[in-house]
């Protein structure tokens, strides 16, 4: 692996960016779909994707595309790499913007050794991957793929009641025209994410850099307990229909509900009383799981006993409960020939799975993907304390060129 010669490097990039979007009151960054933070960060992407002479262009579904197009101009076969921009709400730096940074600097590097690319290269950005703002992940590369309806993504609604079709519009996306976009799927030969690792695996191996192999089907629900909104002081205890008790209790329950299967996990990370006033007993609350598990069919049963228990303790507290899905996401297992290939271009990475998920894992049904990670020397993700350290950050995109230049010079896929 060559260091490149260019100024740039993955530390310098993300610390342009560094006050962006910082989050005072929890930590970290929020930078949700749309935000003045993101939008600035897009902003920062067009520029520095500009600045290395590539041809950037934004699709309807609000999906920046940087291309480093061959001298023939036909977009055919290109190695795609790229990640996203936003963020969960008190969010590390790095997870999205890593994977955008080292693309940028990996261009550097091939452009300094002289790549003439027989195959395009193009950087995507993809919107609303972690789902923060209107509750589905990968909301880009859904509609970019089809997975996701357009008129349920228009309607989709954020914590404040505006819909995705609005803010879309509001922020300069016509909201008529998202959807599968099969001639943008058409210009494509692979997928390569890069990503900080969201685990502990290369902190274990010793190691800068793994490549993927699969990522652990997940999905979200929303359980909204109904009880009898009153006034907390003038409300005796006995014959309450507390919403709130039965959320608690739920919680709890969730939690042992996954405990019952090996390797599955069950997470309430966000839950809404309404009206939600400190002297008022809840007429509703709303909250969310994400349960993750690597045989679906296991997920789908930590999923029906939650159900029963939600329904069982609702009626123990006089309040009723409904479920719904979110969103849902198979486990997916890369492409085998891609790992491969990835492995034999960097011989000294391991191979690891993810419990988290990615764009990679929405476009794995549609061509050739996979990831690489690099390490996280704290293991801890979705968290002001997620961290990568500079040397690793660097050797993360250098270990992205080597495979891209592989890749772009390699048989058609
Ligand atoms: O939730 C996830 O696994 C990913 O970080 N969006
Ligand atoms: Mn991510
Ligand atoms: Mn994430």
């Amino acid at each position: 692996m060559t260091a490149p010669s260019t100024t740039a490097t993955v530390t310098s990039l993300l610390a342009e960016i560094a006050d962006v979007g910082t989050d005072q009151w929890r930590g970290g960054y929020s930078r949700p779909v749309f935000s003045t933070a993101e939008t600035d960060l897009r902003g920062w992407f067009v520029e520095q994707a500009g600045r290395r002479g590539l041809d950037v262009e934004t699709d309807r579904n609000g999906i920046i595309w940087a291309w480093w197009d061959t001298a023939s101009g036909v977009r055919k076969d290109t190695v795609l790499t790229g990640s996203h921009l936003d963020s969960v709400p008190g969010g590390g730096g790095f997870d999205g913007p890593l994977g955008v940074a080292s693309a940028l600097v990996a261009v550097d590097i091939l452009k300094a050794r002289g790549l003439r690319p027989a195959k395009p290269l193009a950087i995507a950005v993809f919107p609303e991957e972690e789902g923060s703002r209107f509750g589905v992940a990968c909301l880009g590369s859904r509609l970019l793929t089809g997975a996701l309806d357009p008129d349920k993504a228009r309607s989709l609604r954020d914590a404040d009641g505006n819909t995705y079709a609005d803010v879309a519009a509001a922020g300069g996306q016509d909201p008529r025209f998202i959807g599968a976009d099969p001639a943008a799927l058409a210009q494509l030969g692979m997928f390569v994410e890069l990503h900080v690792e969201q685990g502990r695996g290369l902190i274990d191996l010793e190691r800068p850099v793994a490549i993927g192999s699969s990522i652990l089907g997940h999905g979200r629900w929303k359980l909204s307990f109904a009880g009898q909104g009153n006034h907390a002081g003038t409300t005796l205890m006995a014959g309450r229909r507390d919403p709130m008790v039965a959320a608690a209790r739920a919680v709890v329950a969730i939690r042992d509900a996954a405990r019952e299967h090996r390797n599955a996990r069950a997470t309430v990370g966000r839950l809404q009383p309404v009206p939600g006033g400190t002297n008022v007993i809840a007429s509703r609350v709303d909250l969310w799981i994400d349960v993750r598990h690597p045989d679906d069919a296991v997920t789908a049963a930590v999923v029906e006993s939650i159900t029963c228990r939600a329904e069982l303790l609702a009626a123990e507290e006089g309040c009723t409960a409904a479920l719904t899905v979110e969103s849902l996401s198979p486990t997916v297992h890369f492409d085998a020939g891609l790992r491969d290939t990835l492995q034999s271009l960097l011989p000294d990475a391991p191979v690891l799975d993810t419990g988290a998920g990615h764009d990679a894992g929405v476009l794995a049904g549609h061509l050739p993907t996979a990831m690489l990670f690099v390490r996280n020397p704290t293991g801890i993700s979705h968290s002001p304390e997620e961290l990568v350290d500079d040397a690793d950050a660097e050797l993360g995109a250098v270990a992205l060129a080597d495979a891209l230049a592989g890749l772009l010079n390699g048989p058609a896929s």
